[in-house]
């Protein structure tokens, strides 16, 4: 019998919850402060949308799932680290993440900062460690830090911090955000594939046209959810980038063309994995969840 989407959904989000688990140092172990908060900033929260995007591809590419389960947890730890770096006072200064108290309030900025920085090494640790052929895991490690460096996440996140108060053109903008949220989405989708049977190269361009509409429309998304959606729904606060006087799909576009964008770049995600058929299912139903979510 298949599952729906729903359940399937809910499946990986439960098994992530146990998967990061095993793959976090634990309390018992020495510094204990540190790894109790690196654990508070990765379990139990987020929506895991990357590590549904790692399991989907995953399907694709018949990918064994302890190699799934790894690429996960790593893109999901960047993902969380990235999350207690952006809202420490040095960048966005925020109090709330997922419905809590964010890790330099709960803890301290010291302590914040270190749980950035071991969250991204564990995640490296992970990857490396599985029982993928060494020159598949090399791959893959180099796929996720060029996702997360300077030519990826930490590039676009620099960009944002430069672009505070600035007008952007929507071609700047799109730029600022393929590499601060869509490189590591991309690269979620891309390691679910290369995890299992390596995509033909015209198979790999449509995984990569379809991660590039994704990412996208996650951020603009994003940027609508900010001013359509409360604090409480959000889990995190909401208004903060007009607060903050930053460029976003909303400011430059307005309300109405951003929305009609969002279900464009949904309509090119569908576009792109025309060649996938019915194995592409679970990307298909992440492209509807990531433009149509509320939250
Ligand atoms: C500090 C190196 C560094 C990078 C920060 C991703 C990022 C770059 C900052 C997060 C700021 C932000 C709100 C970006 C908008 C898109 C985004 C990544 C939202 C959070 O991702 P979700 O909605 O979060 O997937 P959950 O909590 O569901 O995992």
């Amino acid at each position: 019998m298949t599952i729906d989407f729903t359940g399937w959904r809910m499946q990986v989000q439960s098994a992530m919850e146990a998967v990061l688990d095993r793959h976090l140092p634990p309390v018992s172990q020495s510094p204990v402060k540190l790894h109790e908060a690196m654990r508070y900033a990765a379990l139990d929260g987020g929506k895991r949308v990357r590590a549904l995007l790692v399991f989907a591809a995953g399907e694709l590419s018949d990918a064994p799932r302890d190699a799934l389960e790894r690429a996960a947890a790593a893109v999901e730890m960047i993902h969380a680290y990235s999350l207690v770096h952006d809202d420490m006072p040095c960048m966005d200064d925020d109090d709330l993440r997922r419905g809590k108290p964010t890790v330099h309030k709960k803890y301290d900025e010291a302590t914040a900062l270190l749980v950035g920085d071991a969250l991204q090494s564990q995640a490296f640790d992970v990857l490396a460690s599985g029982d993928l052929p060494a020159e598949r895991k090399v791959a893959m490690l180099a796929l996720l830090a060029r996702a997360s460096g300077s030519s990826g996440m930490c590039g676009g996140q620099a960009i944002d911090l430069d672009s505070v108060g600035i007008a952007l053109t929507r071609e700047q903008l799109e730029r600022m955000h393929q590499l601060k949220t869509g490189a590591l989405l991309r690269a979620s989708v891309m390691l679910g594939a290369i995890a299992g049977k390596l995509p033909a190269p015209q198979e790999e361009a449509a995984l990569d046209a379809y991660a590039g509409a994704i990412g996208l429309a996650f951020q603009v998304v994003d940027d609508i959810l900010d001013v359509t959606a409360d604090s409480a729904t959000l889990g995190k606060t909401a208004g903060k980038d007009a607060a903050n006087d930053k460029p976003t799909y909303v400011s430059v576009l307005g309300l109405d063309a951003s929305l009609a964008l969002a279900e464009k770049l949904r309509q090119d995600a569908h576009q792109a994995l025309q060649p996938f058929a019915h194995g592409a299912r679970r990307l298909r139903e992440l492209a509807d969840l990531i433009v149509q979510r509320k939250a």
